[in-house]
């Protein structure tokens, strides 16, 4: 009883979950690649035995190849195949963001809700990270006393062929806006984002380092320092300050080497590394919960309320000052 896969896009993430379905997880396997370069997907096809590859996801479905499909194009492609998916009734895991706003995520929303079933998880993949876990454990348990505030930093190298400044909210801030309604079980209310001194080391158009402030509907406050040409590798910390103490994660190394007159542990190079074991529990949870008819981690109201916190940021970004975030009414479908 293994469900037959799709995913759709040979890229950075859709390469890897290719690779992580065929080696790594149960009762599953991948057998079509999609990708509107046809090559890459026969590229990414060839090494999965079994695995087609078609040009469009229209074509794939006409084959009637996948009982189920990991969505890892571009967020802007999104809409349209999540619709064409919620049509055809075929569970998906969609790599974030749901979309790249919040007016397409409702339209995504809707039709989801229509078909009375639910056919979306939205690839939030920290939520299982281990440390992010143990930390909700000990946030939920109240074992040092109320949370009081969150800190927040996510670096990585640098930034790819076309990476926007507004990505780095939309693309690379949408984790932290995920991770803070994660944590406190609260909607996110306003956003602040601000930018300082910026690294030279930055692309042409990027102001990097920016500094993301919100404020939960639960009243607390967490910021994020959010820096996407850091050049030395990748981090994503977290420390979170509770009445009665501290507690922080993001340093999972597993090597502390002493020599040559220096101390220290590796830096990840970047999020394909740092979270594969995130990853891999992610897909592995979402294939066991497809196989009994549901999800099994965040939804599509998940990716609406993101990308209405990303709104926010973005108009932050430009100037607005401290920028509120609108929801509409949770509907009762995703409760
Ligand atoms: C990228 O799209 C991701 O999702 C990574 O997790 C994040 O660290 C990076 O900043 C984004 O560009």
């Amino acid at each position: 009883d293994e469900l037959r896969v799709g995913v759709v896009g040979a890229g950075r993430m859709g390469a890897d979950h290719v690779e992580r379905l065929a080696h790594h997880i149960l009762r599953a396997r991948v057998s079509a690649v999609v990708d509107i370069d046809l090559s890459r997907a026969a590229g990414v096809a060839r090494k999965v035995p079994g695995a087609e590859s078609f040009a469009s996801l229209e074509e794939m479905l006409a084959a009637d190849t996948v009982d189920a499909v990991v969505l890892a194009t571009p967020g802007f492609l999104h809409e349209e195949a999540l619709l064409t998916l919620v049509e055809a009734g075929v569970p998906v895991l969609c790599e974030k963001p749901l979309t790249p706003d919040p007016d397409s995520s409702l339209r995504v929303m809707k039709a989801e809700a229509a078909s009375g079933s639910q056919l979306i998880q939205v690839g939030f993949m920290r939520r299982f990270d281990a440390g992010y876990r143990q930390l909700k454990r000990i946030i939920d348990s109240g074992e040092y006393g109320k949370l009081l505030m969150l800190h927040l930093q996510h670096r990585n190298p640098s930034t790819p062929p076309g990476f926007t400044n507004e990505m780095i909210i939309n693309d690379s801030v949408v984790h932290e806006f995920d991770a803070v309604r994660f944590f406190t079980d609260s909607e996110i209310t306003s956003v602040h984002v601000r930018i300082g001194r910026v690294s030279s080391l930055a692309a042409a158009g990027i102001q990097d380092p920016q500094h993301v402030t919100v404020q939960t509907s639960s009243g607390l406050l967490a910021d994020v320092e959010i820096f996407c040409s850091a050049q030395f590798g990748y981090q994503v910390y977290a420390q979170a300050t509770f009445e009665r103490g501290l507690v922080k994660i993001g340093d999972g190394a597993e090597l502390e080497i002493t020599s040559e007159g220096r101390k220290g542990t590796a830096v990840d190079p970047g999020f394909v590394t740092r979270f594969r074991h995130a990853y891999d529990i992610e897909v592995q949870d979402w294939i066991d919960a497809v196989h009994q008819g549901g999800i099994a981690g965040p939804s599509a109201w998940d990716g609406y309320a993101t990308a209405a916190c990303c709104a926010a940021g973005v108009a932050s970004q430009r100037g607005e000052g401290i920028v509120d975030v609108k929801l509409v009414p949770r509907p009762s479908f995703y409760s």
